[in-house]
């Protein structure tokens, strides 16, 4: 494999596993607390606490340490983060979604985990970006990436076909248009291949109201308006995809986070016949203000399972898969992760073939918006990582994993809102 399809693969293996880290913004954030579980039977509990490996901790010191040059400055404001290889030295680079400063800046990896701006400098915006995602739309072998955004009227996605130079020009046809304007605005925004024609299409939500959108792509950077799809439930909307009834062909998992009095979040799979058709499957409930954050196999049964936030909650909800897409709790879950959760990764961090969680936590009640990156392994219920949880630049709502080193580890990278930065930090 060439350091390019390295690096795609390596992409669009991930994004399977990473969704919805575009994370509301501070100002969003519930008001209540709550210090119990709410389970799938309605009786309040306790959750599960994190034991911490006392004995590791001291045998083998932390799990992960900063990267040499961490914190990143990336500027104000940052949100969204992907890492992919942009450049196409094999090496992953940095992208990151900068709202108050209307940019989204590349910074370039060294494969030793060092990250340096790119000499042409951010891509510069005329409105404030929101979700991104990066995929190759027009077939050139050169990443391109996509941008939400809205005005007065409308949503919209942009598209920017990357070219040879490092650089990103918007592509003829952008922006798309997705739907007509709506109070509020909490976006996603994501490229996958739904109709199976192997060239990747848009999956697109304003996460405040009960809609999706699809748009097909064409291969050469154009897209045609798909199916909007209804969805069930109440309150905030947030999706993830991936094949949960193992048909081979793309679902969309969506949680709702419940009405206004947060009574249960629900789940409901929406099965896909690669066409653009989805049928729904019965809801699950769950705790209130739930949201997806990733598909993945936390069992290792080859299903995929839900991972969920709750909005203003300190645990994560672990949902295993029945292998049709019918969702029940795991046994100990929820878990508590110390703090509101809001973006969270699935990795195999200690490479013992289970599933672990590194999620982003951040104290949104208060200034100056406290954050950690906690690191769960998995096993019989979840333990916290040697020297978890790990500090991270200030208003941490967004995280991704990749190996930026090079060493078959994998390391995290986290945005900070309010840092002006992102966090690195290296697998040991
Ligand atoms: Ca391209
Ligand atoms: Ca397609
Ligand atoms: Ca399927
Ligand atoms: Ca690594």
């Amino acid at each position: 494999m060439n350091a390019l399809t390295r690096s795609l693969t390596t992409f669009l293996s991930l994004s399977v596993l990473i969704a919805c880290t575009s994370a509301p913004k501070p100002t969003e954030t519930p008001k209540s607390s709550e210090t119990a579980a709410f389970t799938q039977a309605g009786v309040m509990r306790p959750t599960n606490q994190i034991r911490s490996p006392a004995t590791a901790v001291f045998a083998q010191g932390a799990s992960f340490a900063p990267a040499p040059g961490s914190p990143v400055l990336v500027g104000p404001g940052s949100g969204g983060i992907v890492l992919a290889d942009v450049n196409r030295d094999g090496h992953l680079d940095l992208i990151t979604q900068h709202l108050l400063n209307q940019n989204v800046a590349v910074q370039l990896g060294d494969g030793k985990g060092r990250f340096t701006p790119v000499a042409n400098g951010p891509l510069k915006l005329d409105y404030e970006p929101s979700a991104i995602a990066v995929a190759d739309v027009n077939n050139d072998a050169i990443l391109d990436l996509g941008i939400a955004s809205k005005d007065n009227d409308k949503a919209y996605v942009h598209i920017y076909l990357g070219n040879d130079k490092v650089g990103f020009s918007e592509a003829a046809g952008s922006p798309l248009t997705v739907s007509a304007f709506a109070e509020g605005y909490k976006p996603s925004l994501r490229f996958v291949d739904v109709n199976e024609d192997g060239k990747p299409d848009i999956v697109t939500a304003n996460g405040r109201r009960n809609t999706l959108e699809l748009l097909f792509g064409d291969g050469r950077g154009g897209f045609s308006t798909g199916p909007v799809l209804k969805l069930s439930g109440q309150g905030q909307f947030s999706f993830a995809l991936g094949d949960v009834d193992g048909d081979g062909h793309m679902d969309i998992v969506t949680a709702s986070t419940g009405g206004p009095n947060l009574g249960p979040g629900s789940v409901v799979t929406k099965r896909g016949d690669a066409k653009g058709g989805f049928e729904e499957a019965a809801p699950s409930a769950t705790a209130p203000g739930a949201r997806v954050k990733t598909l993945a196999d936390m069992n290792g049964d080859q299903h995929l399972d839900v991972v969920l936030s709750h909005d203003d909650r300190n645990y994560l909800s672990v949902l295993l898969n029945d292998g049709y897409g019918l969702f029940k709790a795991a046994p100990g879950s929820p878990f508590d992760v110390g703090k509101n959760a809001f973006a969270v990764v699935v990795a195999d961090v200690n490479r013992d073939k289970k599933a672990d969680l590194l999620v982003a936590t951040v104290n949104s009640r208060a200034k100056p918006f406290e954050s950690r990156i906690a690191v769960l392994l998995g096993g019989d219920g979840f333990v916290g990582a040697p020297g978890s949880p790990f500090r991270a630049g200030a208003g941490a709502y967004n995280l991704t994993v990749g190996d930026v080193n090079e060493d078959g580890k994998v390391d995290v990278a986290a945005s900070s809102f309010e840092g002006d930065s992102v966090t690195v930090l290296l697998g040991r």
